[in-house]
Parts: C-alpha cells; structure tokens; sequence
C-alpha cells in the first residue's frame, strides 16, 4: 500500500493534478493507494499523525510543486519546509519515503541530499512510482528505474530522468478533491502534453520536463475534461508549459473539443508562446472553450527578445493581441524585466510598446530567476566572480548558490529598478508591477505574486473563478 501527500499549502489552492495521475496509475496497477492532502487540512502535523497512527503504508511518496516562489523581492524558499515535513513523517513511520514534484525535478539530487530522503522520482511519477513499490516488494534492482535517485554505501546515485514517450495519463481524474480545490482555488488542471523544446535561457522546464514533446491523444485530454466537468469543475487553466507548441496539436485539442461541444460549457486558459499563432488556432480556441490566454512575452524590446532566445518578434506580440481581441479571448502579457542587458531604455520600450498594444493585462516583474544547467546560469557565470557580480539578487548568505532563490536584475537599472519600472508604468492599471524592495505601509498590492494572495482567496470565497491574472483583474478594475 502507498501513501502520497501532498505538502503544498500556499493559497488559493492549487489541486496536486500530479498526484491525481499517479494515484490512477498505481490503481491501475493493482496496489491501494491513500492521498494525505496537506493542503486541505486546518492542522498539518495532527492530521499526519491522525493518519499515521492507523495505516502502515509500504511506501510514502511526497508531491513538492514549489521549490521557491521565483518572486523577487519576496524569494521565499520552501525547501526548509519540506526537510521538517520528512523529518516528522519520519518520527511516524517506517516507510521509505520518495519526493517528486516538478520543482523538486528541478533539483532533484540536491533536494535528496538536503532533505535526507530515501528516494527521489526525477520527472514522471506514473510509472515510476509503481515500479519503485514493485522493486521495494521485490529484489530492490534499483540502477534501471528511469528517474530514480537513491542512495546506496553512503552515495546518492541519479538515473536518468523519467520521460516516458508516448504518454497516456488517467483521465478519471478522482483520488484529489478536484471539487474543492475548485472552490477555493478557482479552477481545475489538465495537461495537454509534457515537455516543451523551446530554448528560452532562463526556463527551468526543461530540467523538469524535459525538451521532447510528449502529446496525449486529444480524445484522452476530452475524455479527462468531461470527467472533471462532471465533477462541477467548469473553468480550468492547462498545465502545458506552452499550449500552441506545437501547432497541430493545439488545433487537434481544439477539434476534439468542439466536436464533444465541450466548448460551451467549459471555460479554460493557457499559458503560449508568441508563435505560432494564427486567425484559424486562435478561432478554434474560441470555439472550443478559452477565454483566457497569457503569453510568453518576456520583453518588447528586439534586443531582450533575443537575449532571452525567444523566437517571436515584437510585432508578433501586437498580432496575438488582435487575434485574441477578434476571438473574445482575454489577454494576458507576461513580461521579464531586468535581464542581461536590460537597460532604462529597453524596458521604457517595453512598457511603451505593451501600452500600445493593449492587452486586458500584462505582468511586469522584475528579476530572472537564475536556475543551474540553463543558459542563463552560464551567463552569469561567464561574468566573472558570482558573490561580487552587482547583477545577482539574493536574500541569503554565503556563496550564491542557485538551489536557493537567486535572481539576475541589470545593474544598468540603476539603485532603484522596481521604482524606474513603476515609473514608466505610471499607474496603469493593465500592468501588474513589480514589488518593492521594502514595501510601502498600507499601499495596496499591486504585483501578481499568487503566493499567499488573500486577495485572490477572498475573491474566490465569493465565486470568482478563473486565471489569477484574469480575477485580479476583474477585482482591481481598470
Ligand atoms: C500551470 C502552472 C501554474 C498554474 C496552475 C494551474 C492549475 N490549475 O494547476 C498557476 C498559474 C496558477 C501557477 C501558479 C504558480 N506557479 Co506555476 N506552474 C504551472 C506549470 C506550467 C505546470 C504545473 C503542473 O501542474 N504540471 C502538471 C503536473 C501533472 O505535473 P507535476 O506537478 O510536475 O507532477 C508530475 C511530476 O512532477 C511527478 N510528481 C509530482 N508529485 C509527485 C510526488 C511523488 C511522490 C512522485 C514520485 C512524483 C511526483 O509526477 C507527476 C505526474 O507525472 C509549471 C511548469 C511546468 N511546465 O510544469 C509551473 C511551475 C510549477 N510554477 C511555478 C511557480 C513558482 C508558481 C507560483 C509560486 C508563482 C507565484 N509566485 O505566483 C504559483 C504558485 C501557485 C500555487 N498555489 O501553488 C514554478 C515552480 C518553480 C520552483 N522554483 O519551484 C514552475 C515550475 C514554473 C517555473 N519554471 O518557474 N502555476
């Protein structure tokens, strides 16, 4: 038998959809399997010992979605949390206890170390998680298990990640209270696919999910919809690191779900790239139920633009926001400022050109999370000295250490790059700013830091649903 907890507990709620999965893949499986949902309960560490105190689990598997909050200058970072959380389940039980999630993927052999886990599961949990309980039970061969880190004479070792091709997921959708979740976090989750080959320097999605595209039969993702919309879930937000990529099987989706008309009684939004998108992709979203859509940005400035290896140009930009404005698709501009070679003048263009442009919001914080093995990581270092490089943004001690959150701003923005970018914004109520350094007493929120957002909790408590984005928008009025 198999426990898995989920120890998200920042709020609004986010449903763990990757526990859902794994749980319908270990059923399917044969094995029993019981989720502790931390994030549902008033009194964590009561409700683990309440439950501990009754089962006697083979194995215990932790979710950790976050890793920090990739928010400066708030940085939080939760991996403190998470050695505690094992440090209690610990003193509960004697099951190996294994850790996934997508931030832990990030770092996954550091997280291991740090925490004093017996296991990690480095990518995928479906079939991972059954064939680690399977070798528990079993003669314990631990070197083929794709995305297994395990410790062995006083060595962690890391298999390759877990990326299974082709991917087929459960579509039940049932061991989460996916209901829940959807009354106090405002939506529901559903991927399309995993993985995403785009070579934009700063993602961290590639360590997590890595660069092949991994598509699920659309009839599968329409099938998984109709389960979670005969739950009461009617607005969702995909789990895709970006929809349109690639195009032709976005559009299929699409197909699939205008063909069931699932459309009109399912609301959804995404996450895209730039390109590709086009009338008849923006059309068939419309058709097929998305009313919301935040773009990968990043800048409205050439020269950002191909710092950041985007491929889109910023007419493209301008192009997305018609076709969404043609197609009654609300849109949402994320923006990142304060990268390599940002300077007053480029992020003056930026927020000029986004004004222009007129999407419903644009987000425009500041500060690139640095993640290791990403382009970005190797520019900086490429700039000499990492603890005396005036671009790096860190609130912790000692050498830089980009396990923990550690953020690039351009010195060129000067001694006060979170006033310059409000200054340009000069008090539009499209943008979402940056935080402060030290913020303002009693000033209203204006950032879309979604951690700990009681704002967003309140607005949901009373029925709105929807992207964050899209509800703190409706709720702050433009
Ligand atoms: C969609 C999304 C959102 C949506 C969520 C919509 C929804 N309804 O679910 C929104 C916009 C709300 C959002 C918000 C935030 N997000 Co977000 N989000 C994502 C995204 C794109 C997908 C996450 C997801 O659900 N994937 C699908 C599920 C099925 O995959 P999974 O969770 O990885 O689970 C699989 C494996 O990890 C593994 N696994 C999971 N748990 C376990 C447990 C065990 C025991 C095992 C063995 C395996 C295992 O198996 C699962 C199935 O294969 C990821 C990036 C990405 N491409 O994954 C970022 C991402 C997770 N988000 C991130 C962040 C930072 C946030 C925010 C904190 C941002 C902020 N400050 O506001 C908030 C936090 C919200 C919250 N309350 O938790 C970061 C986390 C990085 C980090 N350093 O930790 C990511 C990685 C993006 C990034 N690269 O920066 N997010």
């Amino acid at each position: 038998m198999l426990t898995l907890i989920n120890t998200n507990r920042m709020v609004p709620p986010i449903g763990p959809i990757g526990l859902d999965y794994i749980a319908g893949a270990v059923r399917k499986a044969g094995f029993d399997v019981d989720i502790v949902d931390l994030c549902l309960a008033d009194e964590p560490v009561k409700t683990l010992q309440n439950y501990f105190a009754s089962h006697r689990p083979q194995l215990v598997g932790i979710s950790f979605r976050n890793v920090d909050d990739c928010f400066w200058p708030s940085a939080m970072w939760f991996v403190p949390d998470l050695t505690e959380t094992i440090r209690t389940i610990k003193t509960m039980t004697d099951a190996p206890i294994v850790v996934g999630g997508v931030g832990f993927s990030i770092f996954a052999r550091q997280i291991v170390e740090y925490t004093g886990a017996d296991f990690g599961i480095h990518g995928d949990g479906e079939n991972a998680t059954v064939s680690l309980h399977n070798e528990l039970c079993g003669s314990r061969k631990f070197e083929k298990l794709n995305g297994l880190i395990w410790r062995a004479n006083g060595d962690i070792h890391s298999n390759r990640p877990a990326w299974p091709k082709p991917l087929s997921l459960p579509v039940e959708r049932d061991a989460i209270d996916n209901l829940a979740y959807f009354k106090k976090g405002g939506q529901g989750g559903i991927e399309t696919k995993r993985g995403c080959n785009r070579r934009c320097i700063y993602c961290a999605d590639r360590l997590s999910k890595g660069t092949t595209l991994r598509l699920r039969d659309p009839k599968e993702v329409a099938d998984e919809a109709q389960s979670l919309l005969a739950q009461g879930i009617d607005v969702l937000h995909l789990c895709d690191s970006e929809f349109n990529i690639p195009y032709s099987h976005a559009y299929a989706v699409c197909e699939e779900f205008i063909h069931r008309g699932l459309g009109t009684h399912l609301h959804w939004y995404t996450y895209m790239a730039v390109t590709p998108f086009d009338a008849e992709l923006a059309k068939a979203m419309s058709e097929a139920g998305c009313v919301g859509i935040d773009f990968t940005g990043d800048s409205g400035s050439p020269s950002m633009l191909k710092t950041y290896g985007q491929v889109h140009r910023k007419e493209d930009l301008a192009l997305a926001v018609r076709l969404c404005r043609a197609n009654n698709i609300k849109v949402m501009i994320d923006l990142l400022l304060g990268g390599p070679g940002e300077t007053p003048e480029t992020a003056a263009e930026t927020i000029k050109f986004i004004k222009q442009i007129n999407p419903d919001c644009a987000g425009a914080p500041l500060g690139v999370r640095i993640y290791p093995d990403t382009e970005m990581a190797r520019i900086v270092e490429s700039e000499g000295t990492l603890e005396t490089n005036p671009n790096i943004r860190r609130k912790y001690d000692g050498p830089v250490d980009f396990f923990q959150p550690t953020f690039y701003i351009s010195q060129a923005l000067g001694p006060k790059p979170a006033e310059l970018v409000r200054d340009l914004i000069a008090g539009d109520k499209r943008f979402f700013e940056p935080m402060l350094d030290i913020p303002e007493e009693g000033r209203v929120s204006t950032d879309h830091n979604y951690n700990d957002n009681t704002e967003l909790v309140e607005a949901i408590k009373t029925g709105a649903r929807g992207a964050y984005w899209d509800i703190l928008h409706r709720i702050r009025g433009s």
